[in-house]
């Protein structure tokens, strides 16, 4: 391998590092985002009140810490399955005002019948 090659290499696996850390914190590029940070387990969200502006963009990082999970808010037409340890992030223009209830969309236990929340858009 030549070491211009090898050069080459560790530049992109430099880069690749940055862009999965980039995700992981959810933070960059994340201007004009209102951002949460929750987390999805057994015994519920946390947090599980999200208050945003309406028209406000809405970046949500959530991660299921102990089994799979799905996140449900019905009003803005999102679904999506939480696997156990991956950060999943879902974004959204709260385009409506009101209180609107996510959930768990999937038995996941004993819990499951806790797993909702609210959000609520001013
Ligand atoms: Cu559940």
């Amino acid at each position: 391998m030549s070491r211009r090659y090898g050069f080459i290499l560790a530049v992109g696996a430099l880069m690749a590092v940055a862009a999965s850390n980039a995700r992981l914190s959810g933070r960059a590029p994340s201007s004009g985002y209102h951002e949460f940070t929750l987390t999805a387990k057994d015994s519920g969200f946390e947090p599980n009140l999200l208050t945003v502006n309406k028209d406000e963009k809405v970046r949500l990082i959530i991660t299921a810490t102990d089994c799979e999970h799905e996140f449900r808010l019905d009003a803005f037409d999102i679904n999506q399955v939480l696997q156990k340890g991956n950060p999943e992030i879902i974004e959204f223009t709260a385009s409506k005002a009101g209180t609107f209830q996510f959930k768990c969309s999937v038995y996941c236990g004993k819990g499951h019948g806790k797993m909702h929340g609210k959000l609520v858009v001013l």
